[in-house]
């Protein structure tokens, strides 16, 4: 009797703890802050695909692959939209999910009234502002960090201008105005540049580098580099080059995500075993990282990828895992015995992490005084907890406490 009893305990618990495995769950084990998804009004209208991209063993984190870019939240001069994006982060808040918010400065998704305005450079500046102030400011206390300035690289690392009304009427000066304008409006999340084809060091990761450094003499705030991650099965190359490269902007003391992550690989011909151990890759190089804070996958059914006839995701049309979901999975390690009461307390402290007001004090480093902007404290921070004077540790989210 004693034996069955044992038996059906050890059953039990096997159980919960399978129960309590995931993506975000292992990525949580191996000291990561999130593994995500990008979530768009087409999951949240497909019941099937909405119970996948829910799971919070999978997903601790969501981006909205459209709902808050311009011409979603701000479809003409000063009228502000945020119905489908709210539903988002409305789901998202109901799950305990992080949410990195996306984006606000892009050449791409502008509606016609800005670019084809006419506008001068100052009224392209204060248009962009007030953007920034209403869209950062509906969400204020919610993001956990914003793409503020995407894809403003040519691909030889300068500045984009042809194609960009923002490039071309301002100038390059658009980058940190914007920083600065998304910092007065929510100074508790981090704020990131984010970039495709910057995952292996070269002319535009390079580049990248000096949009840091840029921002930062003009004396505005940048937290974070968005690697996106639109990859290609076979062409990934060695986990160390991918090491390599982020180490040359954690250097800058910045954080680093992958946060477009997916794997292209043609629908009619996919190589899927290859596909596998690419993902694999990535994570590896993340988890070898400290500075690497988590990885977004930009959806996670093929059924909805971006690539036209390409099947880059970890589920298949049909919502089956493919073998690049075991990959990812064994790529974090084992989940551990801490992993089911990691995510629990995760979604406690998402859920009440809306306030400004003093929270928990900081817990790290004592000795030393983080400048004006710098961060000072947060879940995994082990930098200085104090500031220089006259400014004062903030409390502003469990993750991130800063120098205001
Ligand atoms: O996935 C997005 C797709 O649905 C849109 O049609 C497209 C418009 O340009 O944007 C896609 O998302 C992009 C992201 O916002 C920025 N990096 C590149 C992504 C893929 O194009």
């Amino acid at each position: 009797m004693v034996g069955l009893l044992s038996s059906l305990f050890a059953c039990l618990t096997a159980a919960s703890l399978v129960s309590a495995d995931g993506l975000n769950a292992r990525a949580v084990a191996a000291g990561k802050k999130y593994f995500g998804t990008a979530i768009s009004t087409t999951i949240l209208n497909d019941a099937s695909a909405n119970a996948i991209g829910k799971n919070f063993q999978d997903f601790g984190q969501y981006t909205c692959e459209n709902e808050m870019k311009f011409d979603a939240t701000e479809p003409s001069r000063g009228s502000f939209s945020y119905g489908n994006a709210d539903k988002i982060v409305a789901q998202a808040q109901a799950n305990g999910q992080i949410l990195r918010c996306h984006a606000l400065v892009w050449h791409s998704q502008v509606p016609s009234w800005v670019t084809s305005g006419g506008f001068n450079n100052a009224t392209l500046i204060s248009i962009m502002q007030n953007h920034i102030a209403n869209v950062v400011g509906h969400y204020k206390g919610k993001c956990y960090a914003w793409d503020v300035v995407n894809e403003a690289l040519n691909e030889d690392g300068s500045y984009r201008s042809s194609g960009s009304v923002w490039g071309s009427t301002i100038g390059p000066a658009f980058i940190p105005i914007a920083f600065a304008a998304a910092a007065a409006a929510d100074p508790g999340a981090k704020l990131y540049y984010n970039d495709y084809n910057c995952d292996k060091a070269g002319a535009k990761a390079t580049g990248a580098q000096n949009l840091i450094k840029m921002v930062k003499s003009y004396g505005a705030p940048i937290h974070g580099f968005g690697m996106q991650g639109h990859m290609t099965t076979g062409q990934v190359g060695s986990a160390s080059a991918l090491v390599s490269n982020m180490q040359g902007f954690t250097a800058l003391g910045v954080e680093v995500a992958y946060t477009e992550l997916d794997m292209a690989t043609p629908s009619s011909n996919p190589n899927f075993n290859q596909q596998a151990t690419d993902y694999a890759t990535v994570v590896s190089a993340c988890k070898q990282v400290a500075g690497c804070v988590g990885i977004t996958i930009w959806g996670f059914t093929d059924r909805y990828t971006w690539i036209s006839n390409s099947a880059p995701l970890p589920w298949d049309t049909n919502f089956q895992k493919k073998a690049a979901y075991a990959s990812i999975l064994n790529a974090w390690g084992s989940a551990g015995t801490g992993s089911s009461t990691t995510t629990a307390t995760m979604t406690t402290t998402i859920v009440t992490s809306s306030t400004t007001s003093a929270g928990p004090a900081p817990s790290g480093g004592g000795g030393c005084a983080a400048a004006h902007w710098a961060q000072c404290g947060g879940t995994g921070y082990t930098g200085c907890t104090t500031c220089a004077s006259p400014y004062t540790c903030q409390y502003s989210n469990a993750w991130y406490s800063q120098c205001l």
